[in-house]
């Protein structure tokens, strides 16, 4: 496969680590909310073996905040989402399915309480602040809405407990996973939420004063050589075995959040007021009629740059794989694919083509791990 490089320009953004990065040896770049978003350093294999035993820190500012603050944050907020935040607690994080009336997804972002009046909505892959402003004006509901210039660092892995608490003190031990306070380092004081796209373990400082950050940024690799630090970023393998799904890759606008196994974060019971929920009720009711599943396939090699069908044995459709690639601990070729019903159980076979060759493959449940 030829690679191609990217044409960078004001539209599409670059990040105040992008210039460390570059020197630290990022080998790929994705597209997320109109920004670069690293996608690899060299070997994706390597880089997940690492991860699972190390800690980096990750450029992630492309998960952009959309500040909403005022009178009626917390109503537009919940109109929103499909969970119920009435009990919701200032300095929780909260990861909540963003649907529209029809109760297709537009984003599956993390919501941070600061308090009723003021919520930052960490956004996935969508323009959700186009639409929550929409929603304002037609609802003429007294907030104001922004993308503060805010980026955020990810520390990932399991030596990053170890890392954080030789910067910060023992106080950031104390804090709860989805949990967020401030902590001080160099004379600022920084976000930090024990959170991340990662089932390793870590942290996410939310940046909000560019030379402060970076000032950090440098300090925690000058300092983490005992840790092994490395830079890093949301891995492929790592994400796609911990059932982190992905909008946009595993699911989008056509997707309802009990298809996409969100039904924890959905409460169609209670009282509150969201867009969608008659829907919900409907397709609880009815039945779902396809689902996200995990699926592993007798190969070692894949690139998902599309949907790909999957088929049984009389060549029926059973479903679509929507993201994969080879894991090392499977020794096969794990992904997320959307499959119909009635195929959606563990253990359903299929067969899929890849580049004109056929290759079996098997349902399972997510995560794998
Ligand atoms: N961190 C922050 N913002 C983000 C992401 C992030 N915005 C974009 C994208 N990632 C949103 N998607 C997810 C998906 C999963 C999780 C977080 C963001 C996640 N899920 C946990 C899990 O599945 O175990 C916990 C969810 C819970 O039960 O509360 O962490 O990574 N800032």
């Amino acid at each position: 496969m030829k690679n191609f490089s990217i044409a960078k320009s004001r539209r599409l953004r670059g990040t105040p680590y992008t210039s460390r990065i570059e020197k630290q040896g990022v080998t790929a770049y994705t597209i997320y909310n109109h920004m670069l978003l690293p996608a690899a350093f060299g070997s994706l294999e390597d880089s997940y073996h690492h991860l699972k035993e190390h800690v980096q820190v990750w450029d992630v500012a492309a998960e952009r905040q959309v500040e909403i603050t005022g009178k009626d944050a917390a109503k537009l907020v919940q109109l929103m989402t499909c969970r119920d935040l009435s009990k919701s607690k200032d300095g929780r994080c909260y990861y909540c399915p963003i649907i529209d009336d029809n109760a297709g997804l537009i984003n599956d972002p993390v919501v941070l309480r600061f308090n009723e009046n003021k919520w930052w909505v960490s956004i996935a892959d969508t323009d959700v602040i186009l639409f929550a402003k929409g929603l304002a004006i037609g609802n003429k509901f007294d907030v104001n809405i922004i993308e503060p210039e805010v980026d955020i660092m990810a520390v990932q892995g399991p030596k990053s407990f170890k890392l954080m608490e030789k910067v910060f003190g023992e106080k950031i031990t104390n804090l709860k996973f989805f949990g967020f306070d401030y902590f001080d380092f160099a004379g600022a004081k920084h976000l930090i939420a024990q959170s991340g796209w990662s089932k390793q373990g870590g942290y996410e400082i939310y940046v909000e004063n560019n030379e402060a950050g970076l000032k950090l940024y440098d300090h925690l690799f000058e300092i983490g050589d005992e840790f092994n630090i490395r830079a890093g970023c949301p891995n492929l393998i790592e994400r796609i075995e911990s059932g982190l799904l992905s909008q946009g890759n595993d699911m989008d606008n056509a997707d309802n959040p009990y298809e996409c196994g969100f039904d924890k974060y959905i409460n169609i019971d209670s009282d509150v007021e969201f867009l969608g929920k008659e829907k919900l009720k409907k397709i609880k009711s009815e039945g779902i009629k396809r689902k996200l599943m995990g699926v592993k396939i007798d190969t070692d090699k894949i690139s998902v740059t599309g949907s790909m069908n999957l088929t049984d044995e009389k060549n029926n459709i059973i479903g679509e794989l929507r993201s994969g690639c080879y894991n090392p601990t499977f020794k096969q070729v794990i992904g997320i694919a959307m499959i119909k019903k009635p195929y959606f159980e563990a253990k359903q076979t299929f067969k899929i083509d890849i580049n004109g060759n056929s290759f079996n493959g098997t349902v399972c449940d997510l995560p794998f791990i």
